[in-house]
């Protein structure tokens, strides 16, 4: 009997020391099962004296169901910390923010072509498209380029075939319109244009918008308004602008536009070249003669037109003075825009 004690005061230490279920499982058989250690001394009850045999086998009964009351405590001890363990492992706070995705964004130049975009669709004008491969007919002739134009040199046009070059300017789309349509005309195109031509100031493929106004009786002060109107809305400042003879063959008189420097405000800075002017587009009264091949009756109507470079308005109202920024898609120039 003193064999018993032993056996189970072991066995429950063992019990207490077993670090998972199947370890306390093999335990059970070990001690309690058909030919565990305690059911050997049930089964050597028959060995003893028959009065002694009452006594062992109620010792025997009641250490076997000490050992399994520990067992089925230990067990349950080993699943709560094995449950707690995973949830501690797999616990996640709903809270957190979640992973952010990186956003694409507009380019600097889409952001400017929509502003300019968005200021004339207010004023009135329709937004016209066309494609970027034109006839020379309409790339120049019809805008009263002659061929011996300089303009024309191979140097300076993209040669599709011959007859059919990128279109230098976004007029052939105008001319289109005049074409199959009835004044009066009010829109603007917007597009890309390709000149042969590359340094730090110019790129082979850049972005024009062109503006064309035909109806009765248009004058300068019609376009000067229009003009000053829209580059005040742009830079959102009230700027001064001047009005500087030039030469287009498509317009007649010609002139160049100058606003008040955005950098100095014009006391002149090295933006300006020291003047206090800045030259951002071209414009004029519309040929007669580019009327005419369109289609428009010259007796009864007359326009305007501008033209103007996106990158450059870009570059000044971002303050970015190097031109190959827009055009090299590094991403930390581009983040800064979104
Ligand atoms: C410039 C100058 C200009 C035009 C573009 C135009 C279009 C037609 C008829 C007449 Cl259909 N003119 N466009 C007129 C004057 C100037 O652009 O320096 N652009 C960047």
């Amino acid at each position: 009997m003193t064999d018993l004690e032993e056996l189970a005061a072991e066995a429950l230490a063992a019990i207490e020391r077993s670090g998972d279920e199947m370890s306390l499982e093999t335990l059970r058989v070990h001690y309690l099962g058909r030919k565990g250690l305690l059911t050997a001394h049930l089964k050597n009850l028959g060995s003893l004296p028959a009065e002694q045999r009452p006594a062992a086998g109620q010792k025997i009964n009641l250490a076997k169901s000490r050992l399994r009351e520990a067992i089925e405590t230990r067990r349950q001890t080993l699943e709560r910390e094995s449950l707690d363990a995973r949830l501690q492992a797999e616990k996640i706070d709903v809270t957190l923010p979640g992973r952010r995705r990186a956003g694409g964004g507009l380019h600097p130049v889409t952001i400017t072509l929509d502003r300019i975009t968005r200021i004339f669709r207010a004023a009135g004008y329709e937004v016209a498209e066309g494609p970027e491969i034109e006839d020379e007919y309409h790339n120049f002739e019809a805008l009263n380029i002659p061929l011996n134009h300089p303009a024309r040199a191979m140097h300076d046009t993209f040669y599709v075939e011959p007859g059919t070059v990128l279109r230098t300017h976004t007029s052939p789309v105008q001319v289109h319109v005049m074409e199959q349509g009835e004044p009066p005309f009010r829109m603007i195109c917007p597009g890309r244009v390709y000149r042969c031509d590359s340094d730090l100031t110019h790129t082979p493929m850049f972005h024009q918008v062109e503006g064309l106004l035909v109806d009765l009786e248009v004058s300068m002060s019609d376009m000067k308004g229009a003009i000053v109107s829209f580059l005040r809305a742009f830079f959102e400042e009230e700027l001064e602008v001047r009005f500087r003879p030039s030469y287009f063959p498509f317009t007649e008189p010609s002139a160049e536009v100058d606003m008040s420097c955005v950098s100095c405000g014009g006391k002149g800075c090295r933006i300006c070249g020291r003047t206090g002017w800045l030259e951002v587009m071209g414009c004029g009264l519309v040929h007669p003669r580019v009327l005419e091949m369109s289609k428009v009756d010259t007796n009864v109507y007359n326009g305007f037109a501008f033209g103007l470079g996106v990158e450059r308005l870009a570059m000044l109202r971002y303050q970015v003075g190097d031109l190959r920024m827009y055009f090299e898609n590094d991403v930390r120039f581009l983040r800064q825009f979104n």
